[in-house]
């Protein structure tokens, strides 16, 4: 008996320990950015990347506290590139700078990229760039729309329909909207407020088209709000409800879809407090954008779903480790953070009088920290990995395979050397490192350990 009921608990430890996933330190429902606290995703299709715009809930926010707008770049759905602020409430000289850089939405005619962006409480404002990583300017000096009134004057979303007439969309309660003109910063007619606002219709619209029919996404009525949908004939309604796309959730008590088509498959964005939860029960808005992907039903309707899922989307593709791969990119960190620091201010903040470029870094980086990057393929394999840092104290950075503690590939070591705060290049040989695997880069030492800039494997 005794020997059986060994076997049979060894028989389903070996079973569960098989079927259990990977312990990779990953916390099972992940949103996209860590880094920072990001909220109302706006992804835009250009190029082959998808670029999110999305608004940004400070650190230190109790309510809204928002004073500019970042940009995410992806290829592949999974790793997401931070490139910074591209836009804030500096850009309109008009509008009050204390808060108010609430959810906005860029769009591309012509070459040129327009970014729409209420100031709340002080209507809606347009910024235009000839590139989507900005530098974007306010061309009109004056908000572009502020309607009947002007606390009702946020979320905007623009769309350009078939025939070239383009369309604003906004508002919380109501659905409004206008007829932009050709130029994207000026519209003909009144401002409509639209009279078939669908069910649960709250705020934050995202329109669009597909096999003739227009479909606008929102977020439910507020407290929780979920995604619902509602479709039409028309660009200009009337609008029929259709379902939920994601259902209201005690986990996020706001929402705000971002929704577009990329390499062949559809995804619909939101954002929860998923990130902010793990650290307090108390309620901050301090918010992280999700995604996932969504399905259309053979009739055109949306396939509901109850929550983000816990795997996320696939991969689209995967990371090519020889080209220079900027530390920012990320599908999942822990611990760090990142900072934008111009040429100058490096210089004045170490006193080294030495020119330095501009740079986007990972900072904040400490002993068990990390960064995951994931579906990076090595082909045959690699022969070293060089990186970009500047030492605080020093340390060291594993590049694991598989999980936070999988095997090692390389260590570079980052000395203390008294050279603080110079950007240098510090290279290590590496083993093992072939075919597709995710990829830990995990930081030990003491103290704060250095600043870190990019990475590069050479085969
Ligand atoms: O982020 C500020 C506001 O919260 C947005 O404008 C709304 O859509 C809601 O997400």
């Amino acid at each position: 008996m005794q020997v059986h009921s060994t076997l049979a608990a060894i028989t389903i430890a070996l079973v569960m320990a098989a079927t259990l996933p990977a312990q990779t330190g990953i916390p099972p429902q992940r949103p996209m950015i860590q880094t920072k606290y990001t909220a109302d995703p706006a992804p835009l299709v250009y190029n082959d990347t998808v670029f999110l715009y999305v608004s940004h809930d400070e650190d230190d926010a109790i309510g809204f506290k928002m004073l500019d707008w970042l940009l995410y770049t992806s290829t592949d759905m999974v790793n997401w590139q931070e490139r910074g602020a591209v836009a804030s409430l500096k850009d309109f000289k008009w509008a009050r700078q204390d808060n108010g850089a609430w959810a906005v939405q860029c769009i591309e005619r012509n070459g040129k990229f327009y970014l729409y962006c209420p100031m709340h409480g002080g209507g809606i404002g347009v910024l235009v760039a000839d590139s989507p990583y900005g530098p974007f300017k306010d061309p009109l000096g004056k908000a572009l729309i502020t309607g009947e009134n002007v606390w009702h004057d946020i979320d905007p979303t623009p769309f350009i329909d078939d025939d070239g007439q383009a369309y604003l969309y906004w508002g919380n309660p109501h659905l409004f909207y206008v007829k932009l003109n050709e130029d994207m910063i000026s519209y003909s007619g009144e401002i409509v407020k639209e009279p078939t606002k669908p069910t649960n219709y709250q705020e934050g619209p995202w329109v669009w088209k597909r096999n003739g029919m227009y479909y606008l996404a929102y977020a439910s009525t507020c407290c929780p709000e979920g995604i619902g949908y509602a479709m039409s004939a028309s660009p200009v309604g009337p609008w029929e409800y259709k379902g939920m796309i994601v259902d209201a959730s005690e986990k996020s008590r706001g929402n705000h879809p971002g929704i577009i088509e990329y390499k062949g498959k559809s995804y619909c964005f939101g954002h929860s407090s998923d990130l902010i939860k793990r650290e307090t029960t108390k309620f901050y808005e301090r918010r992280s954008v999700d995604m996932d992907e969504m399905e259309y039903n053979a009739d055109g309707t949306i396939r509901n779903r109850h929550y983000w899922s816990v795997e996320g989307p696939a991969q689209l593709g995967s990371l090519n480790p020889y080209r220079r791969v900027e530390a920012e990119t990320m599908a999942w960190s822990e611990g760090v953070k990142t900072r934008f620091e111009s040429e100058y201010e490096r210089n004045f903040m170490w006193d080294r009088g030495k020119k330095l470029a501009d740079r986007l870094f990972v900072t904040s980086i400490h002993h068990g920290d990390y960064i995951m990057v994931q579906g990076v393929d090595f082909g045959k394999g690699a022969k070293s990995v060089e990186v970009s840092v500047a030492s605080k104290f020093g340390g060291t950075i594993e590049f694991r395979t598989g999980q936070v503690n999988g095997p090692l590939i390389a260590a570079v070591t980052v000395k203390s050397d008294g050279d603080a705060g110079v950007w240098k290049t510090v290279s290590a040989p590496v083993k093992n490192a072939k075919g597709k695997q995710d990829v830990y880069l995990v930081f030990k030492g003491e103290k704060e350990l250095f600043e870190f800039d990019w990475w590069q494997f050479a085969k």
